[in-house]
């Protein structure tokens, strides 16, 4: 009935299919995923939890998210899960309030380094409910742990925070534990962004570290568009069931609670642990590349890794990212540390590989992608020359409809 939205449905999965994803927080859904979030599941009201709902009519949906907690469990080594969040940002304010009182100090890593707009930005809910006060990288990117406890002794915080948006290495998730007990508070992990490495052993994992750990399940984790809480401490997880629903959210969204209980299932194969491996090689590969040529890179030791355009071609993030959406790459802009240019403008872009292996981009395509970004960003080849090397990669690799 509706031929306007069919129609850009059919143009949004022709440009998916088309182009290079390097948007480090995107991937691609399996079909199975996709089926369930689009299944009839939409049409159930089920406020509460399974075997303490509001409605009649929900023996099915509780089985369902029954499973997808004990997935989320076996998943990640955890003992309570909460799979109702409708995103990460609802996962952290949910965390948040279970974790301290309205008005209680949180130390995060600064948004410009690489944080996240719920880690206490200004344009967020997050700095009107609580008082961040932020730790910041070295001037090499990097934590620097010596730093988070100077700064976690003197501000005294009700919780440390940690997990990133644009941060291209390790976290050592028990230095900052030990911090945490050190300076007597509690400590939180947003794991959004590597939650699919962290899932398949290529991360070390916050899960039975931090108190409670938050996460997206769409990003590296390959799921549907969605938020989920995990912890060990039964106390904190009543609180968290209790900020979730009734606080923040009313019916939990039970057709994508299935999608997650499959991407926990896929998750959990060794299928899933050689991608995950793959997604690190990929991003190195390509980040290596283009440091070859001479291009200023963070380097990498996960998903992601950051290129300083402005240094190494005189455009800033912005021009950068439509330059490369002109051949069909999708990137996005992003501050780097140090950045001197505001936020809509930035220094850097952000480059992942988590959506192209998916497809099934390989080693020597993520080199052949450096060098495709390289060239056109110098101006050694044209528009129509970067294209046709595009549409090549991507036609030999899986359509999206049949990942
Ligand atoms: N917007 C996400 C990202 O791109 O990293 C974080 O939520």
């Amino acid at each position: 009935m509706d031929k306007e939205i069919e129609k850009l449905i059919s143009k949004e999965t022709d440009r998916q299919n088309r182009g290079i994803e390097l948007i480090a927080s995107e991937n691609y859904a399996s079909k199975e995923v996709r089926d369930a979030c689009g299944s009839i599941l939409t049409n159930k009201y089920a406020e509460g939890y399974p075997g303490r709902r509001y409605y009649g009519g929900c023996e099915v949906v509780d089985e369902i998210e029954s499973i997808a907690i004990a997935r989320a469990n076996e998943l990640f080594g955890s003992k309570f899960a909460n799979v109702q969040p409708h995103s990460g940002s609802q996962a952290n304010a949910a965390a948040y309030r279970a974790l301290m009182p309205e008005g209680g100090k949180v130390l995060s890593l600064v948004l410009n380094d690489g944080g996240h707009l719920t880690h206490g930005s200004p344009v967020s809910f997050s700095s009107h409910l609580y008082t961040f006060v932020h730790y910041h990288l070295d001037t090499n990117g990097r934590l620097d742990y010596e730093n988070i406890r100077r700064a976690a002794l003197e501000e005294k915080p009700n919780l440390i925070l940690a997990g990133y948006s644009a941060y291209p290495y390790e976290i050592d998730f028990k230095k900052i534990k030990e911090i945490a007990d050190e300076a007597g508070c509690l400590f939180m992990v947003d794991m959004a962004h590597i939650a699919g490495l962290v899932a398949a052993g290529v991360h070390n994992s916050p899960v039975g570290v931090a108190d409670v750990v938050t996460s997206t399940t769409h990003k590296t984790l390959r799921g549907p568009r969605g938020g989920l809480i995990l912890t060990n401490n039964e106390e904190l997880a009543k609180k968290i069931n209790s900020a979730i629903f009734p606080y923040y959210q009313g019916g939990p969204l039970e057709h994508v609670i299935a999608g997650k209980a499959i991407c926990f299932k896929e998750a959990l194969s060794d299928d899933f642990k050689e991608y995950a491996l793959k997604v690190k090689e990929n991003t190195k590969a390509c980040a290596d590349e283009l440091e070859k040529l001479g291009v200023k890179s963070s380097g990498t030791e996960n998903h992601l890794f950051l290129m300083n355009v402005l240094d190494s071609f005189g455009i800033n993030g912005k021009e950068a990212q439509a330059k490369l959406e002109e051949i069909d790459i999708t990137t996005n802009k992003n501050m780097i540390p140090g950045d001197t240019l505001p936020p809509s403008k930035t220094s850097g872009i952000r480059i992942g590989f988590a959506a192209s292996t998916t497809r099934g981009c390989s080693k020597d395509n993520a080199i052949e992608i450096a060098h495709i970004i390289y060239d056109y960003l110098k101006g050694n080849s044209s528009k129509e020359e970067s294209l046709a090397k595009v549409h090549s990669l991507t036609s030999s690799w899986k359509k999206i409809e049949e990942i």
